[in-house]
């Protein structure tokens, strides 16, 4: 059975729910989310290893139209993140608008009735207007490209894929990467497993954490004085910004950071061969910086070593490194991070004329302001290319993009039009500017390699710019930029 909607959403994480509550609250009940996972949340289902938590603060990193004035923490961890999300769900009536379990396998444009068929791996197949996909920019599992790995006779997994059964007590684990999950997960095991070996490929830039327990006062206080709470969101999103000006703009800023950075290092290492490991050879910022009081203490521990030597392969009982020095292991955490710049959708998409998404975007993906892609009309993207950031909240952007979708889901209405697509021309000239200003950003002139970038060093993540201009830029939809049929 078909069944017809005039709104199909892809993805049940923070963007799929901001979009279908923002739909709902404009009226439009005809939407479907459909979710490949059995529950909502995203990315925030997905990552539940131990120690996983939001590294900006809860007050900023929710709703601006959803506030919680009973966040427990600055930094929240995952299963209240993971609440949040599902009292949003409830507050806003979604229950009867998801589909779990419905992975999609194609959406295909169809030009003469200017609608979208959609077909999910069970063979579900869906008509609609409109397709808004929120499938994420971190949700496609990196694994590594090292020889050997499938090899391994022990138990191994990614950290996007934690297997919560498994007891890792008294084992021997090797955590192979160093980014903001691996930071997270190695304090949170290195007082129950017998050994720790983490294989560093890149230090991080590592700055205090300033987190807490907010008090009941302070809770109290937001609940009955919602403006005061406001005002902490508003000191938080400004005080983020800053950090923008110093990425794109300021790039000294950094230098006081990164003095900061080395400072608490040299508190927290006493060791100088391992400080040395783990100081960074790189300008602060042009990787993710990340925030943690206890990485830098847990890696101080005796049953700990920091393995910098090269991985040769992984074998049949552990890791084997360049220098010829085989360490054995009981279990792999592969902490390697996600695909985010290249492969980018999953799914076949096919525009007009049978274009194929992933084709369009062989050499980076492209979109004007992250949303719409030329020969692809009526899909519209949350969190696409070069909508991420690296100093503030994603949900800031994804409020953006929805409020943008909503005045093309309007203009589409108003107008009777079959479809809008974006015109190719403006689409290049708006990527044009984009990485004209990526050129002179930190994240490109940084010294290092990171997600941000395709194997060719383009970035088509970042929004090289201040959430401001984003919001402002997607305040109205232009159709003039469009071509509408
Ligand atoms: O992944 P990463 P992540 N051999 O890509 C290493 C968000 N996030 O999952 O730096 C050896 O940062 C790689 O080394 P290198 C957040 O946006 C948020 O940790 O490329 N090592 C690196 O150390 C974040 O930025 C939270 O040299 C290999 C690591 O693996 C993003 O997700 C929490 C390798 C990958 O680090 C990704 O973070 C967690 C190889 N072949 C994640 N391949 C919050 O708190 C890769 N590596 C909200």
């Amino acid at each position: 059975m078909n069944t017809i909607y005039d709104q199909l959403i892809i993805g049940a994480g923070f963007s799929g729910l901001c979009a279908a509550i923002q739909l709902k609250k404009n009226g439009e009940n005809n939407f479907l989310i459909l979710e490949r996972n059995d529950h909502l949340g995203g990315t925030w289902y997905s990552n539940h290893y131990p120690g996983a938590a939001c590294d900006v603060e809860s007050h900023l990193y929710s709703f601006s139209f959803e506030p919680n004035p009973n966040w427990s923490r600055q930094f929240s961890p995952q299963q209240e993140i993971l609440k949040y999300m599902e009292h949003c769900a409830e507050k806003y009536e979604l229950q009867n608008h998801f589909r779990f379990g419905a992975n999609i396998t194609n959406a295909i444009f169809d030009e003469a009735n200017g609608k979208w068929n959609v077909e999910t791996e069970n063979g579900e197949k869906f008509t609609s207007k409109i397709i808004v996909s929120c499938s994420g920019g971190l949700s496609q599992p990196s694994f590594p490209d090292i020889k050997g790995l499938e090899t391994f006779k022990g138990k191994m997994f990614h950290t996007a894929q934690w297997e919560n059964d498994f007891d890792l007590s008294n084992k021997t684990v090797a955590v192979i990467g160093t980014g903001a999950s691996a930071i997270q997960i190695v304090p949170a095991i290195v007082s129950n497993v017998k050994r720790l070996n983490l294989y560093q490929r890149t230090p991080p830039w590592i700055l205090p954490k300033p987190d807490g327990e907010i008090s009941s006062v302070r809770k109290w206080l937001y609940t009955n004085f919602p403006a005061v709470q406001r005002l902490h969101r508003n000191r938080l999103y400004w005080q983020h910004e800053i950090m923008a000006l110093a990425f794109i703009k300021k790039p000294g800023l950094l230098k006081l950071f990164s003095n900061l950075s080395l400072r608490f290092l040299k508190q927290n290492i006493a060791d100088e061969t391992l400080r040395a490991k783990l100081t960074p050879n790189y300008v602060m910022g042009c990787k993710r910086v990340l925030i943690s009081n206890d990485y830098f203490p847990a890696l101080a521990q005796k049953n700990v070593e920091v393995i910098t030597e090269k991985i040769n392969c992984i074998n049949e009982t552990g890791v084997l490194t360049n220098d010829g020095k085989q360490l054995p292991a009981d279990v792999i955490i592969l902490a390697t991070g996600f695909k985010a710049a290249e492969e980018v959708s999953r799914f076949a998409v096919k525009g007009r004329n049978g274009i194929d998404l992933n084709d369009a975007w062989r050499d980076g993906a492209e979109a004007y302001l992250g949303t719409s892609v030329a020969g692809f009309p009526n899909m519209f993207l949350v969190v696409g290319p070069n909508t991420g950031l690296g100093h503030s909240s994603m949900i800031l952007m994804i409020e953006a993009q929805v409020n943008f979708i909503l005045e093309a889901v309007k203009e589409l209405k108003q107008s009777g039009a079959k479809f809008v697509d974006i015109k190719q021309e403006t689409q290049q000239q708006f990527n044009k500017d984009i990485q004209e200003k990526l050129a002179t950003t930190v994240w490109q002139s940084g010294g290092c390699t990171s997600w941000y970038q395709t194997k060719s060093g383009k970035n088509v993540t970042l929004w090289p710019g201040f959430t401001f201009d984003f919001m402002k830029r997607t305040a109205t939809f232009e159709k003039e930029k469009y071509e509408m049929v």
